[in-house]
């Protein structure tokens, strides 16, 4: 596979998942929508929608409202715990993450057409040691990234169905966003948008 270091930390890998897998994943993702609906998340304080809306999987999933952002065992909808990880996902994990202990959180973005994602951080984990693996699937999106300060220079890529990217070390507090969809550019998904996977650790490992 080839692998493009864009960054020290950030290392991209273009068509990551081939049709097959990505049609594996798709299902894998439908699954998880079905046990875990589709949430509108809301600004802390605001309470103004994001126009992205989300699910998770894994034993934590990230929430936002008007209390703020958080991780939580369950479902801000249906208080249900989130569904499984599914093994697609913990798979992509071993293979990019390099990371030894396994993802305890997956959030699942999804962009209808119009959708976006403002420049921001990642930053309600404990454990930045650990890498954030991101998956897209359906239309390409316009990714745009910059440096650890909101200040710097940003830069732009395209996200492509089955492309993956891994954001570590000194790529793990940069700040990044999507500015848009390319409408048609993908047949994956039949009602068209995209879908964005992120692998997340949230605690720090117990020391042995
Ligand atoms: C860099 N998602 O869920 S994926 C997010 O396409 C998020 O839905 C975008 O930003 C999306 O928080 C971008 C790429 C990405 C994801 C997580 C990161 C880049 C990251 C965490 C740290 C640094
Ligand atoms: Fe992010």
């Amino acid at each position: 596979m080839t692998a493009l270091t864009l960054a020290p930390g950030l290392v991209y890998h273009p068509g990551y998942l081939d049709r097959a897998a990505q049609h594996g994943l798709l299902a894998a993702v439908r699954e998880v929508m079905r046990a875990a609906p589709l949430f509108t998340p809301r600004m802390p304080r605001t309470g103004r929608p994001f126009s992205v809306r989300m699910t998770n999987c894994g034993a934590l999933g990230w929430v936002s409202d008007e209390g703020g952002y958080r991780y939580q065992p369950t479902h801000p909808d249906t208080g249900a715990p989130w569904p499984a990880m599914p093994a697609l996902l913990v798979d992509a994990w071993n293979a990019l993450a390099r990371y030894p202990h396994p993802p305890e959180a997956c959030l699942v973005n999804l962009y209808a057409a119009g959708a976006r994602m403002g420049l921001h951080q990642d930053r309600d984990e404990e454990d930045f040691a650990a890498p954030v693996v991101s998956l897209s699937l359906g239309d390409t999106a316009l990714f745009r990234y910059g440096g650890a300060e909101r200040r710097a220079p940003t830069r732009s890529i395209k996200l492509a169905s089955g492309d993956a990217i891994v954001f570590g070390g000194p790529a793990r507090l940069i700040f990044h966003g999507i500015d848009r969809l390319l409408p048609h550019s993908s047949d994956l998904l039949q009602e068209g948008g995209r879908i964005n996977l992120t692998l997340r650790r949230v605690t720090c490992p117990k020391k042995a």
